[in-house]
């Protein structure tokens, strides 16, 4: 297990997010990756920084040029004009108004490229996100220097992201750019399996009409639960991607004796692909007790996750999405590397 880790996440630190109609503290906060550290030491487990930079040409493979480059301009546009907190939107553009001329406004351009209000820019958030992304492109080039299993546990998480917006505390879709660097990179057919309680709308997204990439969802059912507008069984795909988008929906409530058969279910997709490598989007916040989840999932049941993904055979890049629960993070991680490690 080759282990990927940017310390200086840190400086993705904002003052709040809204939620519940208030400003909470965060729950995507550095405390997460340093209960993850403390944890991976304890159980013997070394890390590196992104030792190799890839720069921007592989996340600009997923992520639109004009949104990428707001990310990087926002926090310094945001602070010429005096305001001292953090980015926040305020309008978007609605069902029925126009998105094609870009507004040459801050505020209007925020509310261009974010899709909620649950999620601060601030001043480190580009940089961050950025070595986020390195996090994942140097797991995932471990597969292609012949390790089986990598694992990236970077802040921010991604799945959220899509091409051209941000959301979900999500800026740069990790998980994505890492698939799409093993498909730039010779692997032919690579799964996305997102276990994260949330659907992962930016994965589907930058893939939706594509037969190379699988991606297949195991989360809260949208009807109930964020991102509430993506996520549902019906999204099978489009164009060439048609059935390679796959939905699997589950109830708040849900414990290990519904989520292992779909699962399964999940897996046996993934073999009939016949894929080259698996990326995994592993989010903790399916834990009987996140803040944010409604799932009741066990510790243990992390280690019964990753043995039966270690079942597939597959080189395998693992990368940290959500997770806030933060005094057990650390070691429901430590359990689904466990149950990754090569039998
Ligand atoms: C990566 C990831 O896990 N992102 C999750 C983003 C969720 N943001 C929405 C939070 C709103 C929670 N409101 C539910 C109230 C719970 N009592
Ligand atoms: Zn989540």
């Amino acid at each position: 297990m080759i282990i990927y880790y940017a310390d200086h996440h840190a400086k993705h630190n904002c003052s709040g997010e809204i939620k519940d109609g208030e400003l909470k503290p965060c729950f995507e906060n550095p405390t997460r990756a340093t209960s993850i550290e403390t944890s991976l030491k304890q159980a013997g487990y070394n890390w590196q920084p992104p030792v190799h930079d890839f720069g921007t040409s592989p996340i600009l493979a997923v992520h639109e040029a004009d949104y990428i480059n707001f990310l990087k301009s926002a926090w310094n546009e945001w602070q010429s004009i005096g305001r001292s907190g953090d980015i926040f939107p305020l309008c978007w553009p609605g069902a029925n108004m126009r998105r094609d001329v870009s507004p040459r406004n801050i505020d209007g351009k925020i509310g261009l490229y974010a899709f909620d209000s649950g999620t601060p820019i601030c001043e480190g958030t580009y940089t961050v996100a950025y070595q986020g992304a390195q996090c994942a492109l140097n797991a995932a080039q471990a597969l292609l220097d012949g390790h089986n299993r990598s694992f990236a546990f970077s802040r921010p998480p991604g799945h959220h992201a899509m091409p051209g917006q941000y959301g979900g505390y999500c800026f740069m879709n990790n998980a994505a750019i890492a698939a799409q660097h093993l498909r730039t990179h010779g692997k032919e057919r690579i799964a996305i399996l997102d276990v994260d309680y949330h659907h992962g709308n930016g994965t589907q997204a930058i893939f939706y009409d594509r037969s190379d990439v699988l991606v297949i969802n195991i989360h809260s059912d949208p009807v109930d639960e964020y991102p509430y507008f993506m996520g549902h069984a019906d999204e099978t795909g489009s164009k060439n991607g048609e059935g390679y988008t796959l939905n699997l929906p589950l109830a708040k409530g849900t414990d290990w004796q519904a989520y292992e058969p779909t699962l399964q279910s999940a897996l046996n997709r993934i073999e009939d692909f016949k894929a080259d490598a698996l990326i995994v989007s592993f989010g903790a916040d399916t834990y009987k007790d996140d803040p944010l989840g409604h799932f009741k999932l066990e510790r243990g049941d992390f280690t019964k996750i990753g043995k039966m993904i270690t079942g597939l055979q597959l080189p395998t890049a693992t990368i940290l999405e959500g997770g806030y629960a933060i005094n057990d993070l650390g070691e429901n991680v430590v359990a689904m590397l466990t149950g990754l490690k090569n039998a």
